[in-house]
């Protein structure tokens, strides 16, 4: 179990160090980085703390830098590397009516050449997944064609696919709702899991825990994609009502556990099966670095408590058709205090067994805030 837990990777996102907010404000917070490379020194600090974030991913074009490998070597020489690119296809003004489903052919390819594009720069940092999201979709009835935007998403999709390296992968997102309305062009992961069929091997499909509907069992769609060999990911984050974008594990804590019960229990932490664990969240009001590091501790947290499900008395139970046992044993590892644990395993790794003590005594935030001072700080476009 200890050797599962430190061999833990979960990747933080580049936005996350950067300022961020509603529709109705955004907050700036002192010492925020104001480009790519001071994003990897904040990563860096999460790293340090918990010694579980090596691997940071992007998101093109806040992250656009003119080189690419220094950005890389910038990585390695604090420990990290660089994780998924995300492809940013719904900023442009051309993307009104959505990009690689959009009914103007000269839009599409703008959209395409942009996720192309992407893919080179995943050849340049080392990186292995392009993690797609699509703003695509309509706001009214009868706005567009349902089956011709279809269309359309798997054609730029096919394209893209054919573009990538043999170690290289595509995570298809989806998500119910937001921008658009009326319809999405991939609201759920059988929408999803459908073009990555389609696609092949290297096409999977990535859950963001904000994605869904509310009472949505996320589990059971980790359950099946694990069994097609499909589940390429997690993007996790918290929700109350819609895609909040609060932290991993902070909402529904128990939520999380039962997920990655599922990925315990099906294999999905072996590094082979390529299950990537990804936060996508941002930090409107709390200080940032230390929410990452939050986060990533509530995720160490759950996946303790889903390591410590006693397997064969569980099977024992539910064949025996036990529903109460069977219960008790998932809701035994779920009310065990795993900290402790989790803190001797960081001090076994010589680190602070409180990785947000650790980090406020690293003087890094004063540091920040006193030599950030000027140029533009770093936010939903940059
Ligand atoms: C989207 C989606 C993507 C993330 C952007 C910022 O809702 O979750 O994964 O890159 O937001
Ligand atoms: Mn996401």
């Amino acid at each position: 179990m200890k050797a599962a837990l430190r061999a833990q990777v979960i990747e933080t996102p580049s936005w996350g160090y950067g300022n961020s907010g509603t529709r109705f404000k955004v907050f700036a917070e002192p010492g925020v980085p104001r480009d790519p490379f001071e994003k990897l020194d904040d990563a860096a600090q999460v790293h340090a703390a918990t010694g579980a974030a090596p691997v940071v991913s992007l998101h093109i074009p806040w992250d656009a830098v003119g080189d690419y490998e220094a950005l890389a070597r910038h990585a390695k020489e604090r420990g990290l590397r660089l994780g998924a690119v995300n492809a940013n296809v719904f900023q442009d003004d051309a993307y009104r009516l959505g990009s690689v489903a959009h009914p103007d052919p000269k839009v599409r390819r703008q959209a395409v050449d942009h996720l192309l594009a992407c893919v080179d720069i995943m050849d340049a940092t080392g990186s292995r997944d392009l993690k797609l999201w699509f703003a695509d979709g309509t706001n009214y009835p009868g706005q567009d064609d349902i089956t011709g935007r279809q269309d359309r998403l798997a054609e730029a999709l096919a394209e893209v696919y054919a573009r990538l390296g043999d170690q290289q992968r595509i995570l298809l997102e989806y998500k119910l709702f937001e921008p658009s309305f009326y319809t999405t062009d991939l609201p759920d992961w059988g929408t999803s899991y459908a073009h990555c069929l389609a696609l092949g091997e290297r096409a999977q499909v990535v859950v963001d825990t904000g994605h869904h509907a509310p009472g949505t069992n996320i589990e059971f769609i980790v359950a099946f994609l694990l069994r097609q060999g499909k589940l390429g990911g997690f993007d996790f984050n918290s929700r109350f009502y819609a895609d909040d974008d609060l932290m991993a594990g902070a909402a529904d804590p128990f939520q999380l556990f039962r997920i990655l019960h599922e990925v315990a229990k099906n294999g999905g932490f072996a590094a082979e099966t390529g299950v990537a664990f990804l936060l996508d969240q941002c930090h409107n009001i709390e200080g940032k670095i230390p929410a990452v590091i939050r986060s990533v501790m509530n995720v160490q947290e759950a996946t303790a408590k889903a390591l410590l499900v006693d397997l064969d008395a569980l099977r024992a139970a539910q064949s025996a058709g036990d529903v109460l046992g069977a219960n008790a044993v998932l809701m035994d590892a779920y009310n065990t205090d795993v900290r402790p644990l989790l803190a001797e395993v960081r001090e076994e790794q010589g680190l602070d067994p409180d990785p947000l003590a650790a980090y406020r005594a690293s003087g890094h935030q004063e540091r920040i805030v006193a030599e950030r001072v000027g140029g533009t700080q770093a936010g939903w476009g940059a």
